[in-house]
Protein backbone atom coordinates (compact mmCIF):
# COMPACT_ATOMS: atom_id res chain seq x y z
CA UNK A 1 0.00 0.00 0.00
CA UNK A 2 2.42 2.29 0.74
CA UNK A 3 4.74 1.60 -2.36
CA UNK A 4 1.66 1.71 -4.36
CA UNK A 5 0.53 5.23 -3.17
CA UNK A 6 4.25 6.60 -3.31
CA UNK A 7 4.49 5.58 -7.19
CA UNK A 8 1.48 7.21 -7.76
CA UNK A 9 0.18 10.22 -5.46
CA UNK A 10 -3.26 10.95 -7.62
CA UNK A 11 -4.48 8.00 -8.24
CA UNK A 12 -7.24 8.04 -5.19
CA UNK A 13 -8.70 11.49 -6.44
CA UNK A 14 -9.12 9.87 -10.12
CA UNK A 15 -10.18 6.93 -8.57
CA UNK A 16 -12.98 8.33 -7.04
CA UNK A 17 -13.98 10.89 -10.12
CA UNK A 18 -13.77 8.21 -11.84
CA UNK A 19 -16.74 6.36 -9.34
CA UNK A 20 -18.48 9.23 -9.61
CA UNK A 21 -19.08 9.60 -13.40
CA UNK A 22 -19.85 6.08 -13.18
CA UNK A 23 -22.84 6.62 -10.76
CA UNK A 24 -24.41 9.36 -12.37
CA UNK A 25 -23.86 7.19 -15.77
CA UNK A 26 -25.69 4.52 -13.95
CA UNK A 27 -28.26 6.95 -12.50
CA UNK A 28 -29.01 8.68 -15.92
CA UNK A 29 -29.14 5.17 -17.46
CA UNK A 30 -31.43 3.92 -14.85
CA UNK A 31 -34.08 6.95 -14.68
CA UNK A 32 -34.37 7.61 -18.18
CA UNK A 33 -34.06 4.09 -19.55
CA UNK A 34 -33.53 1.02 -17.32
CA UNK A 35 -36.12 1.76 -14.88
CA UNK A 36 -39.39 1.21 -17.08
CA UNK A 37 -37.72 -1.77 -18.79
CA UNK A 38 -36.98 -3.35 -15.44
CA UNK A 39 -40.40 -2.82 -13.98
CA UNK A 40 -41.64 -4.31 -17.57
CA UNK A 41 -39.79 -7.42 -17.25
CA UNK A 42 -40.59 -7.82 -13.80
CA UNK A 43 -44.23 -7.13 -14.37
CA UNK A 44 -44.91 -4.60 -11.96
CA UNK A 45 -46.89 -1.74 -12.13
CA UNK A 46 -45.22 1.40 -13.55
CA UNK A 47 -46.25 4.72 -14.17
CA UNK A 48 -43.44 6.21 -16.34
CA UNK A 49 -45.23 9.69 -17.03
CA UNK A 50 -42.77 11.55 -14.72
CA UNK A 51 -41.54 14.92 -15.72
CA UNK A 52 -37.54 15.40 -16.79
CA UNK A 53 -37.23 18.26 -13.92
CA UNK A 54 -38.45 14.65 -11.58
CA UNK A 55 -36.08 12.40 -13.22
CA UNK A 56 -32.69 14.65 -13.10
CA UNK A 57 -33.52 15.57 -9.40
CA UNK A 58 -33.73 11.64 -8.52
CA UNK A 59 -30.54 11.13 -10.52
CA UNK A 60 -28.84 14.09 -8.37
CA UNK A 61 -29.95 13.26 -5.06
CA UNK A 62 -29.48 9.45 -5.75
CA UNK A 63 -25.49 10.33 -7.42
CA UNK A 64 -25.24 12.73 -4.24
CA UNK A 65 -25.76 10.81 -1.46
CA UNK A 66 -23.75 8.33 -3.33
CA UNK A 67 -20.87 10.74 -3.18
CA UNK A 68 -21.37 11.32 0.27
CA UNK A 69 -21.33 8.04 1.21
CA UNK A 70 -18.14 7.15 -0.34
CA UNK A 71 -16.15 10.36 0.40
CA UNK A 72 -16.45 10.27 3.31
CA UNK A 73 -15.39 6.53 4.06
CA UNK A 74 -12.22 7.73 1.81
CA UNK A 75 -11.03 10.59 3.62
CA UNK A 76 -11.33 8.30 6.99
CA UNK A 77 -9.60 5.82 5.19
CA UNK A 78 -6.71 7.88 3.49
CA UNK A 79 -5.89 9.51 6.88
CA UNK A 80 -5.64 6.38 8.55
CA UNK A 81 -3.43 5.24 5.64
CA UNK A 82 -1.19 8.40 6.38
CA UNK A 83 -1.35 8.01 9.69
CA UNK A 84 0.04 4.21 9.17
CA UNK A 85 2.69 5.00 7.28
CA UNK A 86 4.14 7.92 9.24
CA UNK A 87 4.32 5.45 12.34
CA UNK A 88 5.82 2.58 9.71
CA UNK A 89 8.70 5.01 9.13
CA UNK A 90 9.35 6.21 12.63
CA UNK A 91 9.42 2.40 13.57
CA UNK A 92 11.80 2.16 10.33
CA UNK A 93 13.93 5.07 11.67
CA UNK A 94 13.77 3.99 15.04
CA UNK A 95 14.85 0.40 14.41
CA UNK A 96 17.72 1.96 12.43
CA UNK A 97 19.17 3.91 14.81
CA UNK A 98 18.70 1.28 17.44
CA UNK A 99 20.69 -1.13 15.27
CA UNK A 100 23.64 1.47 14.74
CA UNK A 101 23.77 1.75 18.53
CA UNK A 102 23.72 -2.30 18.92
CA UNK A 103 26.49 -2.69 16.57
CA UNK A 104 28.51 0.22 17.32
CA UNK A 105 30.50 1.35 20.80
CA UNK A 106 29.27 4.98 21.53
CA UNK A 107 32.96 6.11 23.40
CA UNK A 108 35.43 4.73 20.25
CA UNK A 109 32.98 4.90 17.51
CA UNK A 110 33.83 1.39 16.28
CA UNK A 111 31.79 -1.65 15.64
CA UNK A 112 31.26 -3.40 19.16
CA UNK A 113 31.26 -7.48 19.94
CA UNK A 114 28.08 -7.95 18.42
CA UNK A 115 29.04 -5.61 15.13
CA UNK A 116 32.45 -7.38 15.24
CA UNK A 117 30.67 -11.22 15.44
CA UNK A 118 28.01 -10.10 12.47
CA UNK A 119 30.33 -8.88 10.27
CA UNK A 120 32.82 -12.15 11.29
CA UNK A 121 29.54 -14.79 10.46
CA UNK A 122 28.70 -12.82 7.37
CA UNK A 123 32.63 -13.19 5.92
CA UNK A 124 32.63 -16.74 7.07
CA UNK A 125 29.32 -17.45 5.32
CA UNK A 126 30.61 -16.54 2.33
CA UNK A 127 33.85 -19.06 2.50
CA UNK A 128 36.46 -16.08 3.15
CA UNK A 129 40.05 -16.29 4.23
CA UNK A 130 40.22 -14.17 7.57
CA UNK A 131 42.61 -13.72 10.56
CA UNK A 132 41.73 -11.62 13.62
CA UNK A 133 44.20 -10.17 16.13
CA UNK A 134 42.91 -9.86 19.29
CA UNK A 135 44.15 -7.29 20.97
CA UNK A 136 43.60 -6.40 25.35
CA UNK A 137 45.89 -3.55 26.52
CA UNK A 138 48.56 -4.12 29.16
CA UNK A 139 48.13 -2.29 32.56
CA UNK A 140 45.38 -0.70 31.53
CA UNK A 141 43.40 -0.60 34.87
CA UNK A 142 46.71 0.99 36.57
CA UNK A 143 45.78 3.95 34.09
CA UNK A 144 42.04 4.10 35.12
CA UNK A 145 43.38 4.36 38.70
CA UNK A 146 46.18 6.96 38.26
CA UNK A 147 43.70 9.19 35.77
CA UNK A 148 40.34 8.45 36.47
CA UNK A 149 37.54 6.97 34.13
CA UNK A 150 37.66 10.01 31.92
CA UNK A 151 41.39 9.39 31.85
CA UNK A 152 41.01 6.02 31.13
CA UNK A 153 38.12 6.80 28.56
CA UNK A 154 40.61 9.76 26.46
CA UNK A 155 43.23 6.32 26.05
CA UNK A 156 40.60 3.63 24.69
CA UNK A 157 39.39 6.84 21.90
CA UNK A 158 42.90 7.38 21.30
CA UNK A 159 43.70 3.74 20.98
CA UNK A 160 40.72 3.14 18.45
CA UNK A 161 42.10 5.88 16.21
CA UNK A 162 45.22 4.11 16.37
CA UNK A 163 43.81 0.98 15.46
CA UNK A 164 41.73 2.51 13.24
CA UNK A 165 44.60 3.65 10.91
CA UNK A 166 46.12 0.63 11.33
CA UNK A 167 43.21 -0.96 9.88
CA UNK A 168 43.04 1.20 6.91
CA UNK A 169 46.13 1.22 6.26
CA UNK A 170 46.27 -2.91 5.92
CA UNK A 171 42.69 -3.09 4.33
CA UNK A 172 41.13 -4.40 7.83
CA UNK A 173 38.59 -3.27 10.25
CA UNK A 174 38.71 -2.50 13.60
CA UNK A 175 36.48 -2.74 16.59
CA UNK A 176 36.41 -2.48 19.93
CA UNK A 177 34.82 -5.86 22.16
CA UNK A 178 34.43 -4.22 25.19
CA UNK A 179 36.71 -2.82 28.05
CA UNK A 180 40.13 -2.57 27.12
CA UNK A 181 39.54 -5.63 24.48
CA UNK A 182 40.16 -4.69 20.86
CA UNK A 183 40.30 -6.93 17.70
CA UNK A 184 41.38 -6.27 14.00
CA UNK A 185 40.18 -8.50 11.33
CA UNK A 186 41.47 -8.74 8.02
CA UNK A 187 40.28 -10.62 5.00
CA UNK A 188 42.07 -12.76 2.63
CA UNK A 189 44.97 -14.73 3.08
CA UNK A 190 47.71 -13.05 4.58
CA UNK A 191 51.15 -15.36 5.39
CA UNK A 192 52.26 -15.25 8.84
CA UNK A 193 54.94 -13.41 8.27
CA UNK A 194 52.80 -9.70 7.11
CA UNK A 195 50.92 -10.74 10.44
CA UNK A 196 53.42 -10.85 12.26
CA UNK A 197 54.71 -7.72 11.22
CA UNK A 198 50.97 -5.93 11.06
CA UNK A 199 51.21 -7.00 15.18
CA UNK A 200 54.29 -6.07 15.88
CA UNK A 201 53.61 -2.54 14.54
CA UNK A 202 50.66 -2.59 16.65
CA UNK A 203 52.10 -3.07 19.72
CA UNK A 204 54.63 -0.43 18.85
CA UNK A 205 51.91 2.04 18.01
CA UNK A 206 49.87 1.24 21.03
CA UNK A 207 52.84 1.34 23.44
CA UNK A 208 53.56 4.95 22.22
CA UNK A 209 53.03 8.09 24.45
CA UNK A 210 49.93 9.52 24.65
CA UNK A 211 48.52 13.16 24.10
CA UNK A 212 45.77 12.76 26.80
CA UNK A 213 45.79 12.11 29.14
CA UNK A 214 48.72 14.52 29.27
CA UNK A 215 50.83 12.49 31.90
CA UNK A 216 53.47 10.66 30.07
CA UNK A 217 51.39 7.32 30.32
CA UNK A 218 53.18 3.66 28.79
CA UNK A 219 50.91 1.43 27.73
CA UNK A 220 51.44 -2.20 26.12
CA UNK A 221 49.20 -4.01 24.21
CA UNK A 222 49.00 -8.38 24.16
CA UNK A 223 47.82 -10.23 20.94
CA UNK A 224 46.61 -13.39 20.29
CA UNK A 225 46.25 -13.91 16.52
CA UNK A 226 43.88 -16.77 14.72
CA UNK A 227 42.85 -17.56 11.39
CA UNK A 228 40.02 -19.09 9.52
CA UNK A 229 39.97 -22.57 8.60
CA UNK A 230 43.52 -23.24 9.70
CA UNK A 231 42.32 -22.57 13.32
CA UNK A 232 38.63 -22.85 13.21
CA UNK A 233 35.90 -22.31 11.17
CA UNK A 234 33.40 -20.93 13.49
CA UNK A 235 32.94 -16.92 14.63
CA UNK A 236 33.16 -17.96 18.46
CA UNK A 237 35.40 -20.66 18.05
CA UNK A 238 37.64 -18.37 15.72
CA UNK A 239 37.72 -15.59 18.81
CA UNK A 240 38.26 -18.07 21.64
CA UNK A 241 41.78 -19.45 19.65
CA UNK A 242 42.39 -15.88 19.18
CA UNK A 243 41.74 -15.40 23.31
CA UNK A 244 44.10 -18.06 24.35
CA UNK A 245 46.46 -17.38 21.87
CA UNK A 246 46.30 -13.56 23.94
CA UNK A 247 46.53 -15.11 27.12
CA UNK A 248 49.70 -17.24 26.62
CA UNK A 249 51.02 -14.28 25.77
CA UNK A 250 49.54 -12.50 29.10
CA UNK A 251 51.49 -15.01 31.16
CA UNK A 252 54.61 -15.26 29.06
CA UNK A 253 55.33 -11.33 30.45
CA UNK A 254 53.06 -9.49 28.10
CA UNK A 255 53.69 -6.72 24.96
CA UNK A 256 54.03 -9.32 22.60
CA UNK A 257 51.66 -11.05 20.00
CA UNK A 258 51.11 -15.07 19.57
CA UNK A 259 49.79 -17.20 16.92
CA UNK A 260 47.12 -19.59 17.95
CA UNK A 261 48.92 -22.97 18.32
CA UNK A 262 46.45 -26.16 19.34
CA UNK A 263 48.93 -27.90 21.47
CA UNK A 264 49.44 -24.84 24.04
CA UNK A 265 45.28 -25.07 24.19
CA UNK A 266 45.20 -29.01 24.97
CA UNK A 267 47.75 -28.24 27.63
CA UNK A 268 45.48 -25.02 28.93
CA UNK A 269 42.83 -27.50 29.08
CA UNK A 270 44.41 -30.36 30.89
CA UNK A 271 46.12 -27.92 33.46
CA UNK A 272 41.87 -26.70 34.09
CA UNK A 273 40.50 -29.75 34.33
CA UNK A 274 43.51 -31.06 36.48
CA UNK A 275 42.60 -27.91 38.32
CA UNK A 276 38.79 -28.84 38.52
CA UNK A 277 39.87 -32.47 39.79
CA UNK A 278 41.92 -31.27 42.60
CA UNK A 279 39.18 -28.63 43.34
CA UNK A 280 36.60 -31.88 43.84
CA UNK A 281 39.22 -33.54 45.64
CA UNK A 282 39.34 -31.41 48.49
CA UNK A 283 35.75 -30.96 48.95
CA UNK A 284 35.73 -34.59 48.82
CA UNK A 285 38.10 -35.56 51.19
CA UNK A 286 40.36 -36.97 48.30
CA UNK A 287 43.73 -35.66 49.96
CA UNK A 288 44.26 -38.10 52.82
CA UNK A 289 47.00 -38.11 55.27
CA UNK A 290 49.78 -40.50 54.95
CA UNK A 291 51.95 -41.40 58.34
CA UNK A 292 55.57 -41.95 58.71
CA UNK A 293 56.74 -43.29 61.73
CA UNK A 294 59.22 -40.82 63.93
CA UNK A 295 60.88 -43.12 66.46
CA UNK A 296 63.28 -42.11 69.84
CA UNK A 297 66.62 -42.46 69.99
CA UNK A 298 68.26 -44.62 71.15
CA UNK A 299 65.74 -46.87 72.18
CA UNK A 300 64.11 -46.40 68.16
CA UNK A 301 60.59 -46.64 69.40
CA UNK A 302 57.80 -45.03 67.37
CA UNK A 303 56.72 -41.54 69.23
CA UNK A 304 54.54 -40.28 66.30
CA UNK A 305 53.80 -39.28 62.78
CA UNK A 306 54.88 -37.23 60.33
CA UNK A 307 51.13 -36.03 58.30
CA UNK A 308 51.73 -36.30 54.59
CA UNK A 309 49.25 -35.33 52.03
CA UNK A 310 48.66 -37.78 49.38
CA UNK A 311 46.03 -37.63 46.47
CA UNK A 312 43.82 -40.54 46.89
CA UNK A 313 42.34 -39.97 43.39
CA UNK A 314 39.06 -41.99 42.25
CA UNK A 315 41.34 -44.55 39.83
CA UNK A 316 42.49 -45.56 42.74
CA UNK A 317 46.16 -44.16 42.07
CA UNK A 318 47.67 -42.07 44.36
CA UNK A 319 49.06 -38.64 43.39
CA UNK A 320 52.26 -36.70 45.53
CA UNK A 321 52.32 -33.68 47.31
CA UNK A 322 55.14 -31.99 44.79
CA UNK A 323 52.51 -32.87 42.06
CA UNK A 324 49.32 -31.17 43.78
CA UNK A 325 50.90 -28.79 46.39
CA UNK A 326 51.97 -26.32 44.05
CA UNK A 327 48.75 -26.45 42.33
CA UNK A 328 46.51 -26.53 45.74
CA UNK A 329 48.50 -23.31 46.41
CA UNK A 330 47.70 -21.43 43.36
CA UNK A 331 44.03 -22.24 43.66
CA UNK A 332 43.97 -20.81 47.54
CA UNK A 333 43.06 -24.17 48.30
CA UNK A 334 45.89 -24.81 51.04
CA UNK A 335 43.90 -23.97 53.78
CA UNK A 336 40.86 -26.38 53.01
CA UNK A 337 42.89 -29.16 52.17
CA UNK A 338 44.94 -28.47 55.37
CA UNK A 339 41.70 -28.47 57.51
CA UNK A 340 40.38 -31.78 56.17
CA UNK A 341 44.16 -33.55 56.70
CA UNK A 342 43.90 -32.44 60.40
CA UNK A 343 40.42 -33.53 60.83
CA UNK A 344 41.30 -36.96 59.09
CA UNK A 345 44.50 -37.17 60.81
CA UNK A 346 43.30 -36.87 64.18
CA UNK A 347 40.37 -39.02 63.77
CA UNK A 348 42.68 -42.02 62.77
CA UNK A 349 45.12 -41.19 65.61
CA UNK A 350 41.89 -41.16 67.98
CA UNK A 351 42.23 -45.02 67.54
CA UNK A 352 46.10 -45.17 68.54
CA UNK A 353 47.88 -45.22 71.15
CA UNK A 354 47.29 -41.82 73.27
CA UNK A 355 51.06 -40.75 73.59
CA UNK A 356 52.08 -40.58 70.37
CA UNK A 357 52.38 -37.38 68.54
CA UNK A 358 51.43 -36.01 65.02
CA UNK A 359 52.87 -33.41 63.01
CA UNK A 360 52.21 -31.33 60.18
CA UNK A 361 53.46 -29.81 57.27
CA UNK A 362 52.62 -25.97 56.88
CA UNK A 363 53.01 -23.69 54.10
CA UNK A 364 53.82 -20.15 54.06
CA UNK A 365 50.70 -19.05 53.26
CA UNK A 366 49.41 -20.33 56.10
CA UNK A 367 52.18 -19.74 58.84
CA UNK A 368 51.60 -16.03 57.82
CA UNK A 369 48.09 -16.12 58.24
CA UNK A 370 46.99 -14.35 61.59
CA UNK A 371 44.21 -16.59 61.98
CA UNK A 372 46.15 -19.98 61.70
CA UNK A 373 47.58 -20.94 65.54
CA UNK A 374 43.54 -20.15 66.43
CA UNK A 375 42.19 -21.74 63.73
CA UNK A 376 44.13 -25.00 64.24
CA UNK A 377 44.10 -24.66 68.17
CA UNK A 378 39.80 -24.69 67.84
CA UNK A 379 39.90 -27.66 65.69
CA UNK A 380 42.25 -29.44 67.71
CA UNK A 381 39.81 -28.72 70.56
CA UNK A 382 37.13 -30.09 68.75
CA UNK A 383 38.95 -33.18 67.65
CA UNK A 384 39.82 -33.21 71.45
CA UNK A 385 44.13 -34.24 70.12
CA UNK A 386 45.75 -32.47 73.19
CA UNK A 387 47.70 -29.14 71.65
CA UNK A 388 51.11 -30.76 73.41
CA UNK A 389 51.18 -34.04 71.01
CA UNK A 390 50.55 -31.42 67.72
CA UNK A 391 53.33 -30.08 66.00
CA UNK A 392 54.04 -27.83 63.23
CA UNK A 393 56.83 -28.41 60.91
CA UNK A 394 57.89 -25.31 58.70
CA UNK A 395 60.42 -24.77 56.32
CA UNK A 396 62.96 -21.96 56.63
CA UNK A 397 61.57 -20.47 53.15
CA UNK A 398 58.38 -20.19 54.21
CA UNK A 399 59.84 -17.96 57.22
CA UNK A 400 61.52 -15.72 55.12
CA UNK A 401 58.67 -13.83 53.16
CA UNK A 402 57.24 -11.94 55.92
CA UNK A 403 59.37 -12.66 59.06
CA UNK A 404 57.16 -10.56 61.65
CA UNK A 405 53.81 -12.26 61.03
CA UNK A 406 55.40 -15.50 61.21
CA UNK A 407 57.35 -14.82 64.45
CA UNK A 408 53.97 -13.92 66.16
CA UNK A 409 51.89 -17.06 64.69
CA UNK A 410 54.73 -19.54 66.10
CA UNK A 411 54.71 -17.68 69.47
CA UNK A 412 51.37 -17.90 69.36
CA UNK A 413 51.41 -22.03 68.50
CA UNK A 414 53.94 -22.03 71.37
CA UNK A 415 51.54 -20.32 74.01
CA UNK A 416 49.19 -22.60 73.19
CA UNK A 417 51.60 -25.68 73.93
CA UNK A 418 51.68 -26.63 69.79
CA UNK A 419 55.54 -27.20 69.06
CA UNK A 420 57.13 -25.87 65.80
CA UNK A 421 60.14 -27.92 63.90
CA UNK A 422 61.91 -26.52 61.80
CA UNK A 423 61.88 -28.65 58.29
CA UNK A 424 64.33 -29.61 55.70
CA UNK A 425 67.41 -27.49 57.54
CA UNK A 426 70.82 -27.70 56.17
CA UNK A 427 70.04 -27.46 52.62
CA UNK A 428 68.09 -23.74 52.74
CA UNK A 429 69.25 -20.38 54.58
CA UNK A 430 69.99 -22.79 57.56
CA UNK A 431 69.98 -18.97 59.22
CA UNK A 432 71.14 -18.87 62.98
CA UNK A 433 68.77 -15.57 63.16
CA UNK A 434 65.72 -18.01 62.30
CA UNK A 435 67.16 -20.11 65.08
CA UNK A 436 67.68 -18.07 67.89
CA UNK A 437 64.80 -15.25 66.87
CA UNK A 438 61.69 -17.69 66.66
CA UNK A 439 59.90 -20.07 68.79
CA UNK A 440 61.62 -22.86 67.36
CA UNK A 441 61.80 -26.61 69.34
CA UNK A 442 63.27 -28.51 66.71
CA UNK A 443 65.32 -28.72 64.12
CA UNK A 444 64.59 -31.79 61.12
CA UNK A 445 68.36 -32.45 59.79
CA UNK A 446 67.52 -32.97 55.92
CA UNK A 447 67.87 -36.30 54.93
CA UNK A 448 70.38 -35.00 51.90
CA UNK A 449 73.11 -35.15 55.12
CA UNK A 450 72.56 -39.07 55.22
CA UNK A 451 73.34 -40.29 51.41
CA UNK A 452 73.52 -43.83 50.29
CA UNK A 453 77.35 -44.82 51.09
CA UNK A 454 78.57 -41.10 51.92
CA UNK A 455 79.65 -40.17 55.82
CA UNK A 456 81.04 -36.84 53.92
CA UNK A 457 78.27 -35.13 55.88
CA UNK A 458 78.56 -36.53 58.76
CA UNK A 459 80.70 -33.65 60.27
CA UNK A 460 77.84 -31.34 59.37
CA UNK A 461 75.49 -33.47 60.88
CA UNK A 462 78.01 -33.23 64.28
CA UNK A 463 78.04 -29.33 64.07
CA UNK A 464 74.32 -29.10 63.51
CA UNK A 465 73.56 -31.34 66.93
CA UNK A 466 75.92 -29.36 68.63
CA UNK A 467 74.43 -26.26 68.04
CA UNK A 468 71.38 -27.30 68.48
CA UNK A 469 72.24 -28.35 71.93
CA UNK A 470 73.83 -25.13 72.68
CA UNK A 471 69.72 -23.69 71.68
CA UNK A 472 68.33 -26.66 74.05
CA UNK A 473 66.72 -27.76 70.62
CA UNK A 474 65.75 -31.13 69.93
CA UNK A 475 66.99 -32.69 66.72
CA UNK A 476 65.06 -35.27 64.02
CA UNK A 477 67.33 -36.88 61.28
CA UNK A 478 65.54 -37.47 58.40
CA UNK A 479 66.15 -39.88 55.79
CA UNK A 480 67.67 -42.84 57.59
CA UNK A 481 67.20 -45.99 55.44
CA UNK A 482 68.09 -49.75 55.38
CA UNK A 483 71.51 -49.21 53.93
CA UNK A 484 72.60 -47.27 57.04
CA UNK A 485 72.39 -49.76 59.51
CA UNK A 486 73.73 -50.84 61.91
CA UNK A 487 76.19 -48.18 62.35
CA UNK A 488 74.02 -44.43 61.86
CA UNK A 489 71.09 -44.92 64.26
CA UNK A 490 74.15 -45.51 66.76
CA UNK A 491 76.34 -42.74 66.12
CA UNK A 492 72.95 -40.56 65.71
CA UNK A 493 72.11 -41.71 69.25
CA UNK A 494 75.68 -41.01 70.39
CA UNK A 495 75.87 -37.41 69.08
CA UNK A 496 72.91 -36.49 70.89
CA UNK A 497 70.55 -36.56 67.92
CA UNK A 498 66.79 -37.28 69.71
CA UNK A 499 64.39 -38.33 66.94
CA UNK A 500 65.18 -40.57 63.39
CA UNK A 501 62.17 -41.00 60.42
CA UNK A 502 63.32 -42.24 57.36
CA UNK A 503 62.08 -45.36 54.80
CA UNK A 504 64.01 -47.89 57.88
CA UNK A 505 61.40 -47.26 60.44
CA UNK A 506 58.33 -46.73 57.70
CA UNK A 507 57.43 -45.17 54.24
CA UNK A 508 54.48 -43.26 54.86
CA UNK A 509 51.20 -45.25 54.67
CA UNK A 510 47.93 -44.86 55.23
CA UNK A 511 46.30 -44.49 58.63
CA UNK A 512 44.30 -47.68 58.34
CA UNK A 513 47.89 -49.82 57.82
CA UNK A 514 49.37 -47.73 60.78
CA UNK A 515 46.29 -49.01 63.12
CA UNK A 516 47.78 -52.37 63.45
CA UNK A 517 50.92 -51.51 64.29
CA UNK A 518 50.89 -49.01 66.92
CA UNK A 519 47.42 -50.11 68.82
CA UNK A 520 49.06 -52.43 71.14
CA UNK A 521 52.69 -52.45 72.33
CA UNK A 522 54.40 -49.80 70.45
CA UNK A 523 56.69 -51.90 68.44
CA UNK A 524 59.75 -50.33 66.49
CA UNK A 525 60.64 -51.98 63.28
CA UNK A 526 62.39 -55.24 63.81
CA UNK A 527 65.26 -55.18 61.49
CA UNK A 528 65.72 -51.34 63.11
CA UNK A 529 67.00 -53.30 66.68
CA UNK A 530 69.50 -55.22 64.86
O1 LIG B 1 56.44 -37.78 50.75
P1 LIG B 1 56.44 -36.59 50.31
O2 LIG B 1 56.67 -36.62 48.87
O3 LIG B 1 55.14 -36.57 50.85
O4 LIG B 1 56.62 -35.08 50.68
C1 LIG B 1 57.09 -34.09 49.85
C2 LIG B 1 56.93 -32.74 50.47
O5 LIG B 1 55.60 -32.29 50.35
C3 LIG B 1 57.20 -32.70 51.96
O6 LIG B 1 58.52 -32.45 52.23
C4 LIG B 1 56.35 -31.57 52.44
O7 LIG B 1 57.12 -30.37 52.45
C5 LIG B 1 55.29 -31.44 51.40
N1 LIG B 1 54.02 -31.85 51.99
C6 LIG B 1 53.56 -33.08 52.23
N2 LIG B 1 52.38 -33.03 52.83
C7 LIG B 1 52.08 -31.71 52.97
C8 LIG B 1 51.00 -31.01 53.57
O8 LIG B 1 50.05 -31.56 54.08
N3 LIG B 1 51.03 -29.66 53.53
C9 LIG B 1 52.08 -28.99 52.99
N4 LIG B 1 52.05 -27.67 53.01
N5 LIG B 1 53.12 -29.62 52.45
C10 LIG B 1 53.13 -30.97 52.46
O1 LIG C 1 58.42 -32.57 54.86
P1 LIG C 1 59.64 -33.31 54.42
O2 LIG C 1 60.48 -32.65 53.42
O3 LIG C 1 60.44 -33.71 55.56
O4 LIG C 1 58.99 -34.61 53.82
C1 LIG C 1 59.51 -35.84 53.97
C2 LIG C 1 59.65 -36.42 52.61
O5 LIG C 1 60.75 -37.30 52.62
C3 LIG C 1 58.46 -37.22 52.19
O6 LIG C 1 58.29 -37.01 50.83
C4 LIG C 1 58.87 -38.64 52.41
O7 LIG C 1 58.23 -39.53 51.51
C5 LIG C 1 60.35 -38.56 52.14
N1 LIG C 1 61.10 -39.55 52.92
C6 LIG C 1 60.89 -39.93 54.19
N2 LIG C 1 61.81 -40.84 54.59
C7 LIG C 1 62.65 -41.03 53.52
C8 LIG C 1 63.80 -41.85 53.33
O8 LIG C 1 64.25 -42.60 54.20
N3 LIG C 1 64.41 -41.77 52.12
C9 LIG C 1 63.96 -40.97 51.16
N4 LIG C 1 64.61 -40.95 50.01
N5 LIG C 1 62.86 -40.19 51.29
C10 LIG C 1 62.22 -40.22 52.49
MN1 LIG D 1 58.18 -32.40 56.80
Amino acid sequence: MNDLNRRNPCRLPMLLSLTLLTIVGLSILWEFHLEAYVMHWLNLPYDGDFEDAERWRFVLTSSGFSMISLIVPTIVLKRMVTSTQLSYRRLQRIQFQTETLAKYDSLSALINRRGFMDLLCERLAQHRCISIMLIDLDHFKAINDQHGHSGGDGVLVEVADRLKHIARLHGGTAARLGGDEFCLLFLDYRDERELSDIAATTIQRVSEAFVEPSTPVRLGATIGISRSWIDATEASALLHCADTAMYRGKNAGRSMFNFYDNEYERQLRAQADLDQALRHAVEREEIVPFFQPIVTLPSQTIVGFEVLARWARPDGSTGMPTDFIPILERLGLIPAMTRSLVKQACRAASFWDDTLHLSLNVSATMITDELFPDRLAEQLRHERFPYERFEVEITEEALVGNLDAAQRNLSKLHAYGISVALDDFGIGYSGLYHLTRLSIDKIKIDRSFFEAGSIDHLPMVEAILGMARSLKMKVTAEGIEDFHLPYLPKWLAENGCHYAQGYLYGRPQAGSTIAAAVHAPLTVCAAAQN
